[in-house]
């Protein structure tokens, strides 16, 4: 039987919620809950590529003593490294956002079929309500498609629980083992007490096995069949494991739920009979029936898709689900409620406030980029980082966005479908750590295949949109160590791009230069627009000019304010306010810079042919 010492909240069993006061409880995130539980797991080796809201699990992890956690460059290759550290006898973790399963699904498919030595666990973050991801994927669909069994927290303390025997049943099942977490699960605090340091009782080391680790046909044919009476073996272990429990109350409703669900349904239901899982793949059958059995109201409540509903009715259970509870988008207790009882939800305080859309910082070198990109009025097939941004008004700088690294495929797709009539009006627009991610195979093909592409790499020394993580093109590791610096432009040029310029996006003029004589050349060709995101430490320590604008000289042309930069604020006169200063009524008011916002970048003072926004004397 595999230790899991069950939380069960107070009043459920009779538990308390109360701890020893010698124990050390800490207020953690489910994702530093998450880096706690492998820590205390004896994780050795942790890979990662960063995407909300799973990025501080490694974060954090990496604090830890004698454990080696990296940024891979993509998730395939975080999951590719990990699983190597689990053949050699290591426990190791491989994490990242729900589309980077996607990224990573190649491996994960095959890795359930090799199995494990150490520990292998892959942590999945979901993003429901897309808070900051191009989907909404539901990824309990991959451990069912990879025949992995998945654990799901609830809280903090789950997380780090669950982490820990996530562990101990990939070693005792010889499986990879998902983790799914989701954005409140694993942004919001709980209380958690620290655990004693597993160590691995496996001696590190490669044992030679080909049956088990080269999959050829004739070995992956018996894997297949032993991964088959793995998901057995693990089918009995969901009707016993703990973290499946029912929680009897009255009878009258009986909620089946997981995830951070459960917590909406015991907030708005605490007197409803639950059964909550915590291990959502395989589902133990048998428990879902004697509580079916027990109950005259059956209704199941998760987020997403109906993954527990179809297992629910597949073994003839009546039930409600989606027809009550919404497929799209998170749950709320005011949700949960208005589901299951048809009472109105009140609104939230947060839906009568303005609406304050994203935009990117002031100073940030993108926004030139894009400002010179609208101007020469080209398709821009764009990819996702901070500079997704441009898209929205007023730079409107952007006209597609699909998945990593998916502009220059699309780029040049567009171009193969156009001919020639492509040429001059197509960019494909991509930040230095989405190009390493998976944008150097299109460029491969854009070279191989004979296209004349533009691709623009946005080099602001970092990955700026999850929060300013290294990548191979900044020079140091996750660990804090300096190291190689990929060169971008010989990269280009090794792959066979022979027309790779570098040019400074603060400098509009060169840039638009620069791109005008690219976009017409009949030839793959790279540009690549270097400078700092306004972010990053070293250049926030730099002194920096502040500009102003000139009341006088400021004819409220708005030229400026097209560049859409938050430091640059509009000042509307009323007709009586431009009657007393002089100016005739029709001028509207007039720009001004706000001084705390300014970040110095210069961009802005060209586009004032009045000549009227000045560096700033002390
Ligand atoms: C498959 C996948 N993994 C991770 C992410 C999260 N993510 C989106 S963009 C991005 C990197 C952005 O960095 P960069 O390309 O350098 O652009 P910047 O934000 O610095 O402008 C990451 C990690 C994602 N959307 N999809």
């Amino acid at each position: 039987m595999i230790p899991y010492k069950t939380y069960i909240p107070a009043g459920k069993k009779g538990k308390s919620l109360s701890v020893p006061a010698r124990e050390k409880v800490e207020l953690l995130s489910g994702n530093e809950a998450i880096a706690r539980g492998a820590f205390e797991a004896g994780v050795r080796v942790a890979s990662a590529y960063p995407g909300t809201p799973s990025t501080e699990i490694l974060e954090n992890f990496a604090r830890y003593p004698d454990v080696y956690a990296e940024w891979a460059p993509n998730e395939k290759v975080a999951v590719e490294v990990a699983h190597g550290a689990s053949m050699a006898g290591v426990r190791s973790l491989a994490v990242m956002k729900h589309v980077g399963v996607n990224v990573a699904a190649d491996p994960i498919f095959t890795a359930s079929y090799t199995g494990v030595r150490g520990g292998f666990v892959i942590v999945t973050a979901d993003d429901p309500e897309l808070h900051s991801s191009q989907n909404e994927q539901d990824n309990r669909h991959y451990a069912v498609a990879a025949k992995i069994p998945m654990l799901e927290p609830s809280d903090s303390w789950e997380a780090k629980e669950f982490t820990k025997l996530a562990f101990a049943l990939s070693e005792t099942y010889d499986t990879p083992v998902f983790l799914r977490s989701t954005t409140r699960i694993s942004h919001a605090k709980g209380a958690v007490r620290q655990g004693e340091v597993s160590e691995s009782s496996l001696a590190p080391g490669f044992v030679r096995d080909p049956a088990k680790w080269v999959m050829l046909p004739d070995h992956a044919r018996r894997r297949h069949v032993i991964v088959e009476e793995r998901m057995r073996a693990l089918t009995a272990f969901a009707e016993e494991f703990e973290g499946n429990r029912i929680e009897w109350g009255d009878r009258d409703l009986g909620v089946i739920t997981a995830g951070v669900p459960y917590q909406y349904v015991r907030e708005v239901f605490p007197d409803a009979s639950v059964l909550k899982l915590g291990m959502i793949h395989p589902l133990p059958s048998g428990l879902i029936r004697e509580f079916a059995a027990g109950v005259s109201r059956l209704v199941v409540v998760e987020e997403l898709d109906p993954h527990i509903e179809m297992h629910v009715k597949a073994l003839g259970v009546s039930a409600q689900g989606k027809e009550i509870i919404p497929i799209v988008g998170e749950l709320s207790p005011g949700i949960v409620r208005k589901g299951i009882t048809g009472q109105e939800v009140p609104v939230r305080s947060f839906e009568v406030l303005p609406g304050r859309p994203p935009n990117l910082c002031p100073g940030c070198p993108h926004r030139g980029l894009f400002f010179v990109l609208n101007k020469c009025k080209v398709t821009v097939a764009g990819d996702i980082g901070c500079y997704t941004l441009a898209a929205l008004p007023p730079l409107k700088g952007m006209d597609t966005c699909v998945c990593m690294g998916a502009s220059l495929g699309n780029a040049f797709g567009i171009e193969k479908a156009l001919g020639k009539a492509a040429l001059g009006k197509v960019a494909a627009v991509i930040g230095d750590s989405t190009f390493l991610h998976s944008g150097i195979a299109p460029l491969i093909d854009i070279v191989y295949n004979r296209g004349f592409t533009t691709v623009i790499i946005l080099d602001n020394r970092t990955t700026a949109m999850t929060g300013a993580q290294e990548n191979p093109s900044t020079g140091r590791t996750l660990m804090g160590e300096v190291t190689r610096r990929l060169d971008l432009a010989a990269l280009c040029r090794a792959v066979g791009v022979d027309h790779v310029y570098t040019v400074n996006p603060h400098d509009m003029a060169q840039t638009e230069a620069v791109l005008k004589r690219e976009l017409f050349r009949e030839e793959p060709s790279v540009i690549i627009t270097e400078a700092p995101c306004v972010l990053l430490p070293d250049h926030r320590r730099k002194k920096r000019p502040v500009y102003e604008v000139i009341p006088d000289l400021c004819t409220g042309c708005m030229a400026c304010s097209r560049l859409g930069c938050p430091a640059i604020e509009w000042l509307p006169f009323t007709p009586d306010e431009a009657v007393a200063a002089g100016e005739k009524a029709s001028r509207k008011g007039m720009a001004r810079i706000n001084p705390l916002l300014c970040d110095g970048c210069n961009q802005c003072p060209p586009l004032c042919k009045f000549q009227a926004i000045l560096e700033k004397k002390d």
